[in-house]
């Protein structure tokens, strides 16, 4: 057997912290994506796992459990809840989806880092560091605040000046306060480990500039620049109650970093999906780990967690990350804060049994290469022209002249040349849409699957079936078999984009095991009575 046969596919999709509902953004850049690749790859009857799960660490959480009166655990146990029944009532079809605050998970982050501890790998350092008196903690350079030191605004963050935009350090600030208690914090020593990022820069560099020069164009250029910066150590841990503790002596109050940890979730979830065998993806060279993520998240894939892995070793490397850009809602930035969003459960309640509506609207509008946007006059817009007026038409034009005339029963025929030019036609795009979607262009791959349609629609319109029932019966046959085919064709090629959808004509079939390479010569229906679909899309005003 050749390598290619031995080839698994480990797709990942960045854990949604759970501190807030899932909205259009989440699903555009990260979730969708993710799920036309795997849903894919199963098509193609490939080995594939699809990981998931709630980042469910880190201080924002704690803040915001706080601000709701609720304990961090029922905090992301509602979100938790929450995001998995919206991601699967779109249907993200994930393996397992589970959560970074499980045991299971835990036990494992905790072994990562005590492995690199244990090898020596860490680098321990002790610094000064604010520290609010009031509220017995370490305070977050986010939770800092004070006056900037350049331009004088009074409400700098620790990180940044919103105002002026300079980067700062929490020292810089004139008069600082917790954003917590409003108190003035006191600076107090304290140890923290730090990955060792700069003695893996020329390892980084060979690794993704000479080797990955295939990645996107967005996602090498961030790693470019990053490298071409330099890289300084980074803290693994942090000074926290809420998060997976450290296994070492005398660290009460210490914690993971939250971007430490939740990667390894990649991880600790397959182990959870699969016992002992997660090994025969993670620890098998011949896996193909991919990361679908956003673009904020690009330096924690590329450069962190491959740092992290190569340092344990016995881990494959990811293969690609994909990292999309982000989207806009009606010309500005989606925000959780401003309440400037499309949520999900909203969507459903709004337009309830149209999940592949928006999953269409969003593959469209992917913001594959640039920042893209979402408006409701497109939505409306291409659910009317696109998907009622070419594709569902197409079908229910298909399924009414098949009743209409054979009595749903596909007609036995004899095709002419000009049929197998068509046949060759679009046999032609579906192996394009298939190559499309293995190098993630995920838009071009939904632009050619509609073309199929169009190209049906025209079909029809020009042999004239319903004039040819009286002189040419056979030829009318030969004309409905075919569109039966590409009826056919675009509930298995569409799948990946529009589950539900297809789902529905798939069973007018009476057909489950469906594959992707099945050319459209060798899909033979003669004789099949097919079931009615009713109406697959509907205007919406
Ligand atoms: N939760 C950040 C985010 O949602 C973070 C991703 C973790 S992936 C390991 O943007
Ligand atoms: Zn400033």
């Amino acid at each position: 057997m050749n390598d290619y046969n031995n080839d698994k596919y480990l797709v990942t999709a960045a854990l949604p912290y759970a501190n807030g509902p899932i909205h259009i953004g989440h699903l555009a850049g990260n979730f969708l994506p993710a799920d036309i690749f795997v849903r894919f790859l199963r098509l193609k009857k490939k080995n594939v796992i699809f990981i998931s799960g709630s980042d469910e660490h880190g201080v924002p959480i704690t803040i915001k459990a706080r601000q709701e009166g609720i304990t961090t655990q029922n905090f992301v146990d509602k979100y938790h809840k929450l995001n998995r029944e919206d991601l699967l009532n779109f249907g993200i079809s994930f393996d397992i989806f589970s959560r970074t605050s499980s045991e299971n998970h835990k036990k494992m982050a905790s072994e990562f880092f005590e492995k690199l501890y244990n090898d020596g790998l860490l680098i321990p350092k002790e610094s000064e560091q604010y520290y609010d008196q009031q509220e017995h903690q370490f305070l977050a350079d986010r939770y800092i605040r004070g006056t900037c030191p350049k331009c004088g605004y009074e409400d700098a963050y620790g990180d940044q000046c919103e105002k002026c935009g300079v980067t700062l350090t929490p020292n810089e600030l004139i008069n600082p306060y917790s954003a917590l208690s409003n108190q003035k914090p006191i600076l107090k020593t304290t140890k923290h480990w730090y990955l060792p990022l700069g003695k893996y820069q020329d390892w980084l560099k060979e690794w993704i500039l000479e080797n990955h020069k295939e990645w996107k164009s967005n996602v090498y250029g961030q790693c470019k620049s990053w490298l071409e910066e330099g890289l300084q150590d980074r803290p693994v841990t942090r000074d926290l109650d809420w998060g997976v503790k450290l296994p070492l002596e005398n660290t009460e109050g210490k914690v993971l970093y939250v971007w430490f940890d939740a990667p390894i979730g990649y991880i600790s979830f397959t182990k959870e999906l699969l016992g002992e065998k997660y090994k025969d993806y993670w620890c098998d060279k011949n896996t193909k780990l991919i990361h679908f993520i956003g673009k904020d998240n690009i330096v924690f894939h590329c450069i962190i967690f491959p740092v992290m892995l190569k340092m344990h070793e016995g881990y494959v490397l990811p293969n690609n990350i994909p990292a999309n850009e982000f989207m806009n809602l009606e010309d500005s930035k989606i925000s959780t804060s401003r309440n400037h969003a499309v949520w999900l459960h909203d969507y459903l309640g709004q337009y309830p049994g149209k999940q592949d509506v928006l999953r269409y609207v969003l593959t469209v509008n992917m913001p594959e290469n640039k920042d893209s946007n979402f408006t409701w006059y497109d939505f409306k817009k291409r659910n009317n022209n696109e998907l009622v007026a070419t594709l569902g038409n197409f079908i229910n034009r298909v399924f009414a002249m098949l009743q209409k005339y054979f009595e749903s029963t596909v007609p036995e025929c004899t095709f002419t040349s000009e049929d197998l030019g068509l046949i060759k036609d679009v046999n032609k795009i579906i192996f394009e849409i298939g190559s499309d979607i293995e190098n993630f262009h995920f838009k071009d791959a939904l632009n050619k699957f509609m073309e199929i349609s169009r190209i049906g629609n025209k079909y029809l319109t020009d042999q004239e079936p319903w004039k040819k029932l009286k002189t040419d019966v056979d030829r009318v046959k030969a004309i409905l078999n075919i569109c039966v085919r590409l009826v056919y064709k675009l509930a298995v090629t569409g799948s990946p984009f529009l589950p539900f959808t297809s789902k529905k004509i798939l069973n007018a079939f009476g057909a489950n095991d469906v594959k992707f390479d099945d050319s459209l010569e060798n899909i033979d229906f003669c004789g099949l009575k097919v079931n009615s679909i009713g109406l697959l899309f509907e205007k919406i005003d």
